[in-house]
C-alpha cells in the first residue's frame, strides 16, 4: 500500500518514461516563467505577443512529434503532457501551439514535398514563422465537406477564391494551410500553402470574443490569390487530409482541457481552505468536498484515458474515434469542473484575478472547436450503431 497523493491520485507520473517526465517538467517551468506573467494582460486586452512563438520554438515545443527539420521528435504522450501544461495556464496559448504543430507543421510534414518541408518546417519549428489552418467557412463549420472555397489551375498557378472564418493565428500568420475544392479534379478537396503578402490574401482580426481572448482569431479572405503550383500539398486528396490533422490537435486538446480543469481545482481547493463562512473553512463543508471529489475523480480518470490513447498513437494502434471519445469527454468534464469551481469562489469567482472564470469562458470555445461536443457524439454514435446521423432524416 502507498500513501494517497491527491495531486496525482492514480500515479500518472510513474507511468511516464524518463524522457516524458523531463519534457513535462521543462514545459511546466517554461509556462510558469514565460506564459503565466503575461496571461492576464493578454486576456484583458485581447492582445497576443507573437514573440511567444519564438520562445516556444527555443524549447522545442513546436512540431515536437516531428523527426528532423529542427523538431524535437518526441512521443505523442510528451506532446499531450506539453498541451496539459500550456493549457493549465490558458487554452488560448495551447491553441497557438496546437495549430502551429498539429494543423500546420503536421500536414506539411505528412503530405508535403521534400522542398516544402525544407522551406517551411525549420522556420515554423523555431517560431520565426507562424502558421494558420483554414478549414471552417462562414457557411460551413461542422460540415466542412460542403466548403465553397475553390482552386482552379491557370498555367503554373492555382487561383484560390473564398473565405475562411474563426481561424486561430490568422491575423499574425506567415503561412496558411488552406483547404479548397480543386475544380480540375471535380471538386476534390486539396491542401495549399499560402504565404503572407500574396496578392488578394488578407486576414482580418475578429474582435470582441468573450472566450480565448489571449489567442488571436481572424478570417482568411482570398480574392483570386495566385498560388504557385509547387505550393499544393501533393500527397493527400479529400477530407481525410484536414481530418488527419484534426486527429492530432483533438488529441492534444483532450490533455489540455484537463490541464485547465486541474488549475481550477487547485485554485478552488486553496480558496475553500482559506475562506471561512459560518465560522469554519468552506472546505470543511460536505457540499464543497463533494464537488472537489467529483472534479478530482474526473481529472484523474481523464488523464488515464489520454495516456492510453497516447500510448496507442505512439504504437500506431489507435482509431480516430478514440480521439473523439477523449476530446468530447474531457472537454465537457473540464467545462463542468470550471463552472463548479467558479461557483465555489463565490463573488470572487467572476474576477479574472482568480483565473477560474478565464478558464471557464475559454473552455466554452474549446467545447466548440475541433468538432463540437455534439459532432463527436455523432461520430461515436456512428461507430456504435453503424448508422451515420449527421443529416436528420425527414
Ligand atoms: P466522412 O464521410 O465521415 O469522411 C470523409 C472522408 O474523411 C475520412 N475521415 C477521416 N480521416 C482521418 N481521420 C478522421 N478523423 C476522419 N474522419 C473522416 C473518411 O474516411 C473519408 O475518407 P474517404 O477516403 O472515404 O473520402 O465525412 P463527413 O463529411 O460525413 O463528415 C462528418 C464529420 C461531422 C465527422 C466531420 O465533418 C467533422 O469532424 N466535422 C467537424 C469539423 C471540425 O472539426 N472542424 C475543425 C476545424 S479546425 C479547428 O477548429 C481548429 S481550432 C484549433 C485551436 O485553436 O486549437
Ligand atoms: P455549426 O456547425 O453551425 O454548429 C452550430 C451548432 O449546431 C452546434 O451546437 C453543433 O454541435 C450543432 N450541429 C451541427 N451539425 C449538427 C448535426 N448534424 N446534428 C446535431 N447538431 C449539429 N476552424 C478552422 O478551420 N481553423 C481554426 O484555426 C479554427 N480556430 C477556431 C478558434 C475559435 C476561437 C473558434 C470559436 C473556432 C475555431 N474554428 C477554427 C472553427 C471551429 O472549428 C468551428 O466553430 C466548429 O467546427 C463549429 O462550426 P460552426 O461554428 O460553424 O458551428
Amino acid at each position: 500500500m502507498v500513501k494517497y497523493n491527491w495531486e496525482d491520485p492514480l500515479d500518472l507520473a510513474s507511468q511516464l518514461t524518463e524522457e516524458e517526465q523531463i519534457v513535462q517538467n521543462a514545459v511546466k517551468s517554461f509556462c510558469q516563467e514565460k506564459l503565466m506573467p503575461r496571461v492576464l494582460e493578454n486576456f484583458r486586452n485581447e492582445t497576443f505577443d507573437k514573440k511567444m512563438f519564438e520562445e516556444m520554438g527555443e524549447v522545442g515545443m513546436l512540431g515536437s512529434t516531428i523527426d528532423g527539420y529542427g523538431c524535437a521528435g518526441t512521443s505523442y504522450v510528451s506532446y499531450g503532457l506539453a498541451a496539459r501544461e500550456v493549457e493549465a495556464i490558458d487554452s488560448g496559448y495551447r491553441s497557438a501551439m496546437s495549430v502551429q504543430s498539429s494543423l500546420v507543421m503536421h500536414p506539411i510534414n505528412a503530405f508535403g514535398t521534400e522542398e516544402q518541408k525544407d522551406r517551411f518546417l525549420p522556420g515554423l519549428a523555431k517560431g520565426k514563422l507562424v502558421g494558420a489552418f483554414g478549414l471552417t467557412e462562414p457557411n460551413h463549420g461542422s460540415d466542412p465537406g460542403s466548403m465553397e472555397t475553390t482552386a482552379s489551375k491557370k498555367g503554373n498557378v492555382y487561383v484560390l477564391n473564398g473565405s475562411k472564418t474563426w481561424i486561430t493565428n490568422s491575423p499574425i500568420a506567415d503561412v496558411f494551410i488552406i483547404w479548397a475544392k480543386n475544380l480540375e479534379e471535380g471538386g476534390a478537396i486539396r491542401g495549399f500553402i499560402l504565404e503572407k503578402g500574396m496578392k488578394g490574401l488578407s486576414a482580418p482580426k475578429i474582435q470582441g470574443k468573450f472566450s480565448l481572448r489571449a489567442s488571436v482569431t481572424g478570417m482568411i479572405l482570398m480574392d483570386s490569390v495566385e498560388v504557385p503550383v509547387e505550393n499544393i500539398l501533393p500527397k493527400v486528396k479529400g477530407l481525410k487530409g484536414p481530418f488527419s490533422c484534426l486527429n492530432n490537435a483533438r488529441y492534444g486538446i483532450a490533455w489540455g482541457a484537463l490541464g485547465a480543469a486541474e488549475t481550477c481545482l487547485h485554485i478552488a481547493r486553496q480558496y475553500t481552505l482559506d475562506r471561512s463562512q459560518f465560522g469554519v473553512p468552506l472546505a470543511s463543508n460536505q457540499l464543497i468536498q463533494y464537488k472537489l471529489a467529483d472534479a478530482h475523480s474526473e481529472i484523474a480518470l481523464g488523464y488515464q484515458a489520454c495516456l492510453r490513447v497516447g500510448r496507442l498513437k505512439d504504437e500506431g494502434r489507435w482509431a480516430p474515434e478514440m480521439v473523439s471519445l477523449i476530446k468530447r469527454n474531457n472537454v465537457q468534464k473540464a467545462l463542468d469542473i470550471s463552472r463548479k469551481c467558479r461557483d465555489m469562489l463565490g463573488g470572487n469567482g467572476i474576477s479574472d484575478e482568480y483565473h477560474v472564470i478565464r478558464h471557464m469562458t475559454n473552455l466554452e470555445a474549446v467545447n466548440t472547436y475541433e468538432g463540437t461536443h455534439d459532432v463527436h457524439s455523432l461520430i461515436l454514435g456512428r461507430a456504435i450503431t453503424g448508422i451515420p446521423s449527421f443529416v436528420a432524416k425527414g
